[in-house]
């Protein structure tokens, strides 16, 4: 065992020792096929911002957007090159290219390596940092070394590797099942508020919705709206005051969440929850940033999907008064790494 304690209102253990599968354990064949019985009419909506969305590095300036270049060899670069460069009875001319990108750039997911904590698991009165099922840092979650002299900025500190709880896993389980809109963008439109228990419970019952347990749940706010309407030029005010999220400090959310079996929590905002405190507030007492993080990636396993493009199956499923459909979400199975971009579908 890594831990002897393990943090109040989390489900460590609960579905092994060695377990880094979270609350994906309950997509069972069974819902796999419950997914796939809303399909009823062959629509696919795409569920991605273009991935060189929001633009610049305002929503979160550790990220910066994507770069693509050619791959290259001999020197010259490999886009629409022919190859009777080296040999001349060769008729194909070839494109080939690379990425640079923050892997939480843009629609995403985040592993349960994303957010730890700082908690006494092996019981000796002192808290260290400990992540979902009691996974620690340098073992399982490595930093890279720092190389001071790196041949570009970015790769300072090239050669991380979330041996365990990477998104490796979310990948290799496989992200298909019965997915479940609830529209906060209906009733609240783009004001910004923080939504709790009262608010959700109200929303469901107003558009009569029912989660159940294995379900995939999808939020959509109309922030991913203003994103795109802001054309890779964010603006920062817009960006804090646009849209609901999630209130994180509501406990009776929280354990709504951990009651409801639900195994992912996917929203077209930024952070699922809405940040409420920014990093250098001061606070009255120890407690998260994130606390909704906390709750599902550190305490429960429970995968969180963000700025996913959710509006044009919204506007359909409600004009259709449906909730349900199926999502195939799948990240990119890289292994070691913390977060993926996701082209995710949803078919109704
Ligand atoms: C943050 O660091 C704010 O994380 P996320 O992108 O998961 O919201």
């Amino acid at each position: 065992m890594r831990w002897k304690n393990r943090p109040e209102g989390s489900n460590w253990g609960e579905f092994g020792p060695d377990d880094q599968r979270g609350r994906m354990n309950y997509v069972t064949r069974e819902k796999v096929l419950q997914g796939i019985a809303e399909v009823k009419e062959g629509i696919t909506f795409c569920c991605s911002l273009p991935l060189d969305y929001p633009g610049g590095q305002v929503l979160n300036p550790r990220r910066a957007p994507p770069r693509l270049a050619a791959t290259s060899r001999d020197g010259k670069q490999f886009f629409a090159r022919p190859l009777n460069d080296f040999n001349e009875n060769m008729t194909d001319v070839i494109c080939d290219d690379q990425v640079l990108m923050a892997l939480q750039y843009s629609t995403q997911w985040d592993s349960f390596a994303h957010v730890g904590g700082r908690f006494d698991a092996d019981g000796d009165g002192k808290a260290e940092v400990v992540f979902y099922n009691g996974f620690r840092p340098g073992e399982h979650i490595v930093p890279a070394p720092e190389n001071p002299n790196p041949p570009e900025p970015w790769a300072r500190f090239e050669g991380t590797q979330a041996k365990a709880l990477g998104i490796q896993g979310l990948a290799e389980h496989g992200v298909q099942g019965r997915g479940v809109l609830l529209d906060f963008h209906f009733h609240f439109q783009r004001q910004r508020k923080a939504l709790g228990y009262d608010d959700v419970m109200r929303i469901m019952e107003k558009d009569k919705v029912v989660i159940e347990k294995g379900d995939m749940v999808c939020i959509y706010t109309g922030f991913a709206d203003v994103l795109m309407e802001m054309k890779k030029k964010p603006d920062p005010k817009l960006v804090n005051e646009s849209c609901t999220g999630l209130n994180g400090r509501d406990e009776k959310l929280l354990q709504w969440i951990t009651d409801s079996g639900l195994v992912c929590l996917i929203a077209d905002n930024y952070a699922v929850e809405l940040i409420q405190t920014a990093l250098t507030d001061p606070l009255p007492r120890k407690q998260p940033w994130l606390p909704l993080h906390e709750h599902c990636l550190f305490k429960n396993g429970i995968h969180l999907g963000e700025m996913f493009w959710l509006t044009e199956l919204s506007r359909w499923l409600r004009e259709h008064k449906r909730s349900r459909f199926l999502l195939t979400a799948p990240p990119l199975r890289l292994p070691g790494a913390v977060g993926s971009p996701s082209s995710a579908i949803a078919t109704v």
